[in-house]
């Protein structure tokens, strides 16, 4: 069975996907995958192939790239769609509801797709498959969600070559991995929380790691085919295991060798551990700040990280030579335009190297959705099917400072780079100063620094991907 499979972006190579195809190429299945901005007429390229199944993945926010995507190509071609992926996992009714969308896929793909590929080939009953919703003859079947996998390793393992067989993606020399799931956490503003307590309930242990030997075999099989010089590791925390991280810190510089960054919690770090990670090669961390309060961190996000944990981790970062990044949010509930300025001098009293800032975006299955709605900070659940960062207004909360903080946070990493800026900004924030979108160009000039990205090399990546959004306003 000819199966196409379509990456919304080259904005950094969806690892479910690969994942899928790894589980493909095991079975023998001709597969092949599109990403839009790269193929002159995505069009005749898809029909040039001739698959019979069209499959895209989901994330919140860009779930309408994927399907404008699919409805494009199903108008003009005959072919079954399935999605995956966190939206649809999340918003399964809502999904379902779409036009374009005939079955999907709810949690881990790898073994509903091929149950569902083996059904298809031998055209025999697919509307019972574990994991698959499937729009059927007027009626919607809804199946249980199977146990996780708790054996990563037993995996085949992920197929990158599709997505490497792009000249920009197989030279950009930052490649990325992920070597476990799950994140015990209940931080109110995330959707891990109802992946923890609701979706994934009863199905096995959540928090899952790849074995060491198996994530550097994964990292091999990537530098075989392609330019590897900077790894950034994906997992929501990447120190949480300690035993395993100890074992990864302790044979990574023999056995890989590659500078790398990660994803970490701050009160999880101590000396002996930041040291183990220099020695180890580490260059760079993210983790989330949120906001200088220490009340909306812990009281409203749940994050249980006080301003200390932070303080205490930039001083080892400082003196282990790792830059950090400070993921914050603005208009948090509670927060007016001098929180934001706040948060953002607390971000350079941090020394971090930059910040990435969103503006805080609600959907219905956060865990704090109750709360916002009983301190009426929201007056209703909001839908998902208008969810869409780029129409911020509509998606995070009505205060009175939404319009300029919206309009500042695009600026934010000017402002941090040069504070003579800030009043200069803030006065400007009365108009609409959001139009030069380009200021978002030197977010991405930081973070293709802090990932060792030439310069070059990354303005050519970060414009290739806004023409690819592009793409997508041109489908008819
Ligand atoms: C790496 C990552 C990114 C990367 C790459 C994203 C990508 N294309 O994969 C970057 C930094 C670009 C990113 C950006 C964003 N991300 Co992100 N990201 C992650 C992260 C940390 C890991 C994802 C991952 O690789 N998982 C491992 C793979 C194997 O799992 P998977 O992708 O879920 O795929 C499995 C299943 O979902 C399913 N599946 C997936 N696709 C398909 C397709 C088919 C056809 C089938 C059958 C099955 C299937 O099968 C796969 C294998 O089991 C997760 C958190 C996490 N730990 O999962 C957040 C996460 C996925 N991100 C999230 C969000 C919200 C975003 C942003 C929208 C944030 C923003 N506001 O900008 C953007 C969206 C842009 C984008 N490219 O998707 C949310 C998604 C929640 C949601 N409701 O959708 C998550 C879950 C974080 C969270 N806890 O809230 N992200």
């Amino acid at each position: 069975m000819k199966v196409a499979l379509f990456d919304y972006s080259l904005f950094y190579e969806s690892l479910g996907l690969a994942n899928l195809m790894g589980v493909l190429k095991a079975k023998n299945h001709d597969y092949k995958l599109f990403i839009i901005s790269e193929e002159k007429d995505i069009l005749k390229s898809v029909r040039e192939f001739g698959p019979e199944i069209l499959c895209f993945s989901t994330c919140t926010g860009i779930h309408h790239l994927s399907f404008q995507l699919a409805r494009y190509l199903r108008k003009h071609m005959d072919a079954i769609t399935l999605f995956g992926g966190p939206h649809v996992t999340l918003f399964p009714e809502e999904s379902i509801r779409e036009d374009c969308v005939d079955i999907l896929c709810r949690g881990e793909g790898e073994e509903a797709f091929i149950e569902l590929l083996s059904a298809l080939e031998k055209k025999e009953e697919f509307s019972g498959i574990r994991n698959l919703w499937v729009k059927k003859d007027g009626t919607i079947y809804k199946n249980d969600i199977r146990p996780l996998i708790q054996d990563l390793d037993s995996l085949p393992l992920p197929d990158r070559s599709q997505h490497l067989k792009y000249p920009i993606l197989r030279n950009l020399p930052l490649k990325r991995f992920i070597t476990g799931y799950g994140c015990p956490f209940q931080c109110s503003f995330c959707h891990n929380a109802i992946f923890l307590k609701d979706v994934y309930r009863g199905k096995g242990n959540y928090l899952r790691k790849k074995s060491v030997s198996r994530s550097f075999k994964e990292i091999k099989e990537v530098q075989k085919i392609s330019v590897v010089k900077r790894i950034h590791f994906h997992d929501d925390n990447f120190n949480f295991h300690k035993e395993w991280f100890k074992e990864f810190c302790d044979r990574y510089p023999k056995e890989v060798g590659i500078p790398w960054s990660c994803t970490v919690r701050t009160d999880m770090l101590n000396e002996e551990i930041v040291k183990m990670m220099h020695n180890a090669g580490c260059v760079g961390v993210t983790y989330g700040l949120e906001t200088h309060s220490e009340f909306v961190r812990n009281k409203v996000l749940n994050k249980n990280l006080k301003n200390q944990d932070f303080e205490n981790a930039s001083r080892l970062f400082k003196k282990y030579k790792i830059r950090h990044i400070a993921a914050t949010m603005l208009n948090l509930p509670g927060e007016d335009l001098e929180d934001a300025f706040k948060t953002l001098q607390y971000v350079r009293k941090l020394n971090a190297y930059s910040t990435r800032t969103a503006v805080y975006s609600i959907t219905r299955k956060q865990p704090i959705i109750n709360w916002l709605i009983e301190n009426k900070y929201i007056s209703r659940f909001p839908g998902i099917d208008n969810f869409n960062p780029v129409k911020l207004e509509d998606v995070t909360i009505q205060s009175a400072d939404m319009k300029r903080i919206i309009r500042l946070s695009a600026f934010f990493n000017i402002m941090f780079t040069f504070p003579f800026l800030e009043p200069i900004f803030k006065a400007l924030s009365f108009f609409p100063i959001e139009k030069f979108s380009m200021s978002r160009i030197y977010d991405g000039y930081l973070e293709m620094k802090f990932m060792d990205v030439p310069i070059f090399q990354g303005i050519r990546y970060y414009l290739r991907i806004r023409k690819g959004l592009k793409v997508y306003q041109g489908l008819r």
